[in-house]
């Protein structure tokens, strides 16, 4: 739908409207590809696909999918276990570099040009210590040896900062923006998940600010994931935000609904039963419109 938005005192500013494929799976399948013409059906620009192994993602029949729905992929990114830049044992830092050029090639392949997601470390990597100058070093290390793939396939790459109990590594904006300023490379920025924003900031909304140019990509999501609207993230003062820096990317939204597929374990893990994973994306909407 990308939303044009005319505030009365200034130009217009544009925004995508997205939706992750979470909702329904933490495995996307050429069986979810239905999910592509029902979101685009609703007004979405684009749908996002978690990505984890690259080999075990069924590219060309995706990509065939996502261009028959004209819809636009982009990509979340997941480290898998066993991949780590900034693990002290240099070959799996060695490793973990490859693995990051193939994410970069695979989301090419999907006709993606933004990859999301914290590519510093896996989910769930929680060494009894606060981050050290070598693990910073080792980052920033990692994400320069990619730069000229993320070049050479016209991608963006927004690293995402992410609560306590994801990661030691980087929770904080302000962090992510240092990380960026080490890094120094226009098409590395930050992805704000509003989720993790709420636990680690003290300010949503002022984080935002903050981030100005380095946003490249945002994760709208509910204080407890479920529906967007429904608890006390302050959307309506992100959106004045998102126009007072000029953001011009997606609003994807990133919740989990309910389901009993066997796939969508976060879902059944975590969602309300009574939310769907359909509603994540019809009230998501309808929020959306109402808020634009
Ligand atoms: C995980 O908590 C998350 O927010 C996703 O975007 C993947 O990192
Ligand atoms: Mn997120």
């Amino acid at each position: 739908m990308n939303a044009k938005i005319k505030f009365p005192d200034q130009m217009e500013f544009s925004l995508k409207l997205g939706i992750s494929a979470f909702a329904w799976t933490t495995e996307f399948t050429p069986a979810h590809l239905g999910l592509l013409d029902f979101a685009h059906s609703l007004g979405f620009d684009g749908f996002e696909i978690p990505l984890f192994d690259p080999s075990k993602l069924a590219v060309n029949e995706l990509r065939r999918g996502f261009e028959s729905s004209g819809i636009e992929c982009t990509i979340c990114a997941i480290l898998p276990s066993g991949v780590n830049p900034i693990s002290e044992d240099a070959t799996t830092r060695a490793r973990s570099v490859e693995h990051l050029k193939r994410t970069i090639e695979t989301a090419a392949a999907m006709g993606a040009h933004r990859i999301g997601g914290p590519l510093y470390a896996p989910i769930g990597y929680l060494p009894p210590h606060r981050p050290t100058a070598d693990e910073w070093k080792w980052a920033v290390e990692a994400f320069h040896q990619i730069t000229a793939s993320l070049d050479a396939h016209q991608m963006t790459l927004a690293i995402e900062p992410v609560n306590r109990s994801e990661s030691f590594f980087l929770r904080t904006v302000a962090d992510s923006i240092r990380l960026c300023e080490a890094i120094d490379h226009p098409r590395i920025g930050i992805l704000i998940d509003t989720f993790h924003a709420n636990i680690e900031e003290k300010n949503v909304v002022a984080a935002i600010e903050s981030a100005g140019p380095w946003l490249k990509h945002l994760h709208l999501s509910e204080n407890d994931r479920s529906l967007i609207g429904s608890g006390h993230i302050d959307f309506v003062g992100i959106i004045k935000t998102l126009r007072k820096i000029n953001y011009d990317g997606y609003l994807m939204i990133e919740g989990f609904g309910y389901s009993e597929d066997k796939d969508n374990l976060l879902g059944t893990l975590w969602a309300d039963p009574i939310v769907s994973s359909d509603a994540i994306a019809i009230e998501g909407m309808r929020f959306l419109k109402s808020l634009l």
